[in-house]
């Protein structure tokens, strides 16, 4: 292992579950489970937790673990044929020792490669065989980025349909004084209102009672502004036209037996995702969907590029 990839600890986690900690030389770190692919935690260099994990989360399959990021694959929600979200979130995936090579220079970020194929249970859910592989890196400057590789390997030549979501819980001080920038006059799909359609306001999004909306065709930059904090979240995505804003409030919070009444004060999920236009995938070449998480320790919503143009849907 170079000098730079010393920082990958295999070890194991709550109830025993595997997991990798990735650490950056200049004290960023962040923790993947093994066990739904799942990131649980992402520090930025003082130590400071930037994701929300529940205290109620439940670590144990087949329950998804309440918090982080959460894989949706091969389903968002509950439209479809599959449980809620799919299977990739309560799957043990494993550590992929041999990955293709990567598309763009990962030399001076710690990284971990994963990897999810279906097992003969799933086939059976789903009938499909796939190669799920994700990429989990930190950079030098505590950015996290997510990189998911999906390749059809279906032996019939028969093309297969998903949808997906990077399921991401922010830490936030206090939610109701966040301000999400970027999905302004928007089109959306209210999940409270069966999907129904509507256009966003033109200013930036604030919030005051629980939200469940998918933003259709998005920027691929959408900031978070944690006044309190004063910091941003800045979410660069590529591949994923779509985002999903997620707040349960009050009385869902209550209902949710891996959530604490008042949790949802403290956490936002804003979700990289691919959910209007489901993505069809042939057998052979791979798909990728990106996610770079970055906080700025500024109110400036900065912009900084992470953009690739590598989408091979057919
Ligand atoms: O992403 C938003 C959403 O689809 C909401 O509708 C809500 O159900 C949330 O996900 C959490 O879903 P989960 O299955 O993890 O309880």
């Amino acid at each position: 292992m170079s000098s730079e990839r010393v920082s990958v600890e295999h070890c194991k986690g709550i109830n025993g579950l595997d997991k990798v900690v990735l650490r950056e030389i200049r004290g960023s770190s962040a923790e993947v489970y093994l066990y739904g692919g799942h990131v649980t935690s992402w520090k930025n260099d003082h130590g400071e937790e930037l994701l929300f994990v529940s205290s109620k989360a439940i670590f144990k399959p087949p329950k998804a673990i309440r918090g982080g990021i959460p894989i949706c694959f091969p389903q968002f929600g509950g439209v479809g044929s599959l449980e809620q979200h799919g299977f990739a979130r309560n799957r043990i995936w494993s550590i992929d020792t041999d990955p293709p090579p990567f598309p763009s220079s990962t030399s001076n970020k710690t990284y971990v490669d994963l990897i999810l194929k279906p097992s003969e249970e799933d086939v059976k859910i789903w009938p499909h065989c796939y190669e799920f592989r994700l990429r989990v890196s930190l950079g030098p400057g505590g950015d996290l980025m997510l990189t998911s590789r999906i390749r059809n390997t279906n032996t019939d030549g028969k093309p297969f349909t998903f949808t997906f979501a990077y399921h991401t819980y922010f830490s936030v001080s206090d939610v109701s004084e966040v301000r999400v920038e970027g999905l302004e006059t928007l089109d959306y799909l209210d999940n409270l209102q069966d999907r129904e359609r509507f256009t966003e306001q033109g200013d930036a999004i604030t919030f005051e009672s629980e939200v469940d909306k998918i933003y259709l065709s998005t920027p691929t930059k959408i900031a978070i502004l944690d006044h309190e904090k004063k910091g941003t979240f800045v979410l660069k995505k590529d591949g994923l036209p779509d985002a999903v804003v997620w707040n349960p409030w009050d009385r869902k919070a209550k209902a949710m037996t891996d959530f604490g009444d008042d949790e949802y004060k403290h956490m936002l999920c804003v979700e990289a995702a691919a959910v209007e236009k489901p993505i069809t995938l042939k057998p052979g070449t791979p798909v990728f969907s990106d996610l770079c998480l970055a906080m700025n320790s500024s109110h400036f919503f900065s912009i900084t590029g992470y953009l690739k143009s590598r989408t091979f849907i057919k």
